[in-house]
């Protein structure tokens, strides 16, 4: 035989076996979805029956952590599996921009012969780079007829719910991939839901009719021995009547952009509920639980569409043959409050925000029901995607591929104890004041720094679950804070987090 028709045919073979073996990966990644909003987590609010789905033949993480709980930080990690002190998007400020020719993952996927692609929301203040194909929501996005940013930068308004949309640019590009390209692809799909300001579609607003949702036990928490707690601006009671709790749209941009059809449905639904409303006659408490009855609700109803949207990728998936071999991964940017503290949003270091959700299926290799405790930090999303892909993890990436967790029927014993979170944004929106800290399974302990000194929060999570407590000022507790500021130290020399180094030096 001919030496290159030889070399030819054995790149053939090492071709189809490697293509044959590597999965493809589809990322669904929602918007401030609460774990305490998927029945898979326990809810008390609401079912989900296709995320179920997916933890039911796939692994659940109960203790997935986020480094930085806002939106833009927690996407320029998942991208680039380093802390944001080294990616550089510390915050969402429109002045934030970072370098995206510095490497992320769907670089690698590329490079090693991965399609790839995102599609719905994407929030970094640059366009995607390193996807085959993108198509995303300029900034926050759009509930109802959402502006879209093509990869020509051309804009085009879509008419529709924005969840719908997005999930049907997803399926008609794994159709098109399906029909052209054979090679592994790796889609993320990112939604606008569960963000503020929760409209949800038409045909879920009665889904809750007559249902009053559990109140957290902490909802009128005072912030006893916790200032940054106490100078947030983020509380239930204080949401924007029309805006946030759809008292008084007309006017309102989010409604405006409605087309008629769709104001009619809203207005059915709204007009007839706000009827009862009679602020006059209610106390300040009174007030503040129907806005959390509100806003449960029109999270909830965000929620519904968008556990109906995955299942539509899973039927997809399953219709076309490609269930065994597509890793499907659900996660979020960050948990969020549902009036615990009596808060919405997130951005704390306390355990309601920390949180992610994820879901991994692998049916191949991962087995069906799993519960992992161990802990993971979105630092290692992008290794874990390198690692299935088949592609060597660059040492320049702070996180660790998961598979081990995924694959062990044990815990590893040599997986982190600890993990470290920094948080930069302050004061708009929501005056949380920047922290870090350390976290292990059992204890957390916490700086909020200002221009002067650090504000020192300790929390024993299995005796005070609900983080009431600060022990930072307990004398019996001297050893515990040492202990955990060295590590918390060591967490920060770990990551090269410099600045936080010298803050630690110099007002500790
Ligand atoms: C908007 C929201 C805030 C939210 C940030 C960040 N206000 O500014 O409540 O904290 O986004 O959210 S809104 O009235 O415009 O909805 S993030 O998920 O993108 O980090
Ligand atoms: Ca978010």
């Amino acid at each position: 035989m001919n030496k290159t028709i030889f070399f030819l045919l054995i790149q053939l073979v090492s071709h189809s076996i490697a293509s044959g073996q590597r999965p493809n990966i589809i990322v669904i990644f929602s918007d401030d979805h609460a774990l305490q909003a998927i029945s898979a987590y326990g809810s008390p609010h609401i079912q989900t029956p296709n995320i179920d789905r997916l933890a039911r033949e796939g692994a659940l993480f109960r203790n997935a952590l986020c480094t930085n709980s806002i939106c833009a930080p927690s996407r320029a990690v998942l991208l680039t599996g380093k802390y944001n002190h080294l990616n550089g998007q510390i915050d969402n400020q429109t002045s934030t921009v970072i370098d995206t020719r510095q490497p992320s993952f769907p670089k690698y996927m590329q490079e090693h012969g991965y399609t790839t692609s995102w599609i719905g929301k994407w929030h970094i203040n640059n366009t995607p780079r390193y996807f085959d194909y993108w198509k995303v929501l300029p900034g926050q996005g759009n509930y109802y007829n959402p502006d879209f940013i093509q990869m020509d930068s051309s804009k085009i308004r879509m008419p529709g719910y924005v969840t719908d949309i997005i999930t049907d640019e997803a399926i008609g590009w794994l159709d098109k991939n399906q029909k052209e390209n054979k090679k592994p692809f790796c889609l993320v799909i990112g939604h606008k839901a569960t963000h503020r300001e929760w409209q949800p579609d038409i045909q879920d607003l009665h889904a809750f009719d007559n249902k009053a949702f559990d109140v957290p036990k902490t909802f009128f928490d005072q912030y006893d021995n916790r200032l940054a707690a106490g100078h947030q601006l983020m509380e239930v009671k204080d949401m924007r009547w029309d805006w946030d709790n759809k008292v008084n749209m007309k006017g309102i941009p989010i409604y405006e952009r409605m087309t008629e059809s769709q104001k009619a449905g809203w207005n059915e639904y709204y007009d007839t509920a706000n009827k009862q409303l009679d602020t006059l006659s209610m106390d300040a408490n009174e007030k503040a639980l129907w806005k959390y009855q509100r806003y449960l609700h029109d999270y909830m109803g965000c929620v519904r569409s968008l556990d109906r949207n995955i299942g539509r990728v899973l039927d997809y998936l399953d219709k076309n043959d490609l269930t065994k071999n597509t890793i499907v991964i659900y996660s979020s940017d960050q948990g969020f409050y549902l009036g615990e503290h009596g808060w919405f949003d997130k951005r704390f270091m306390y355990e309601p925000s920390l949180h992610m959700p994820l879901i991994v299926r692998y049916p191949h290799k991962v087995h069906a029901g799993k519960i992992i405790d161990q802990m993971v930090v979105n630092i290692d999303y992008a290794p874990t995607l390198l690692d299935y892909a088949g592609i060597a993890i660059p040492n320049t990436m702070q996180g660790k591929s998961i598979r081990p967790l995924l694959e062990s029927m044990q815990p590893i014993s040599s997986w982190r104890k600890s993990m470290y979170y920094h948080y930069y944004e302050y004061p708009e929106p929501h005056r949380v004041m920047p922290h870090f800290g350390i976290r292990t399974d059992r204890y957390k302990l916490i700086g909020f720094y200002d221009q002067h000194v650090i504000h020192w929060e300790l929390y024993d999570m299995k005796a005070d679950p609900d983080e009431m407590n600060n022990l930072y000022q307990s004398t019996d507790q001297k050893a515990r804070i040492k202990q955990l500021k060295s590590g918390l130290k060591q967490l920060m020399i770990q990551y090269k987090d410099q600045d936080a180094l010298t803050i630690l030096s110099a007002k500790s």
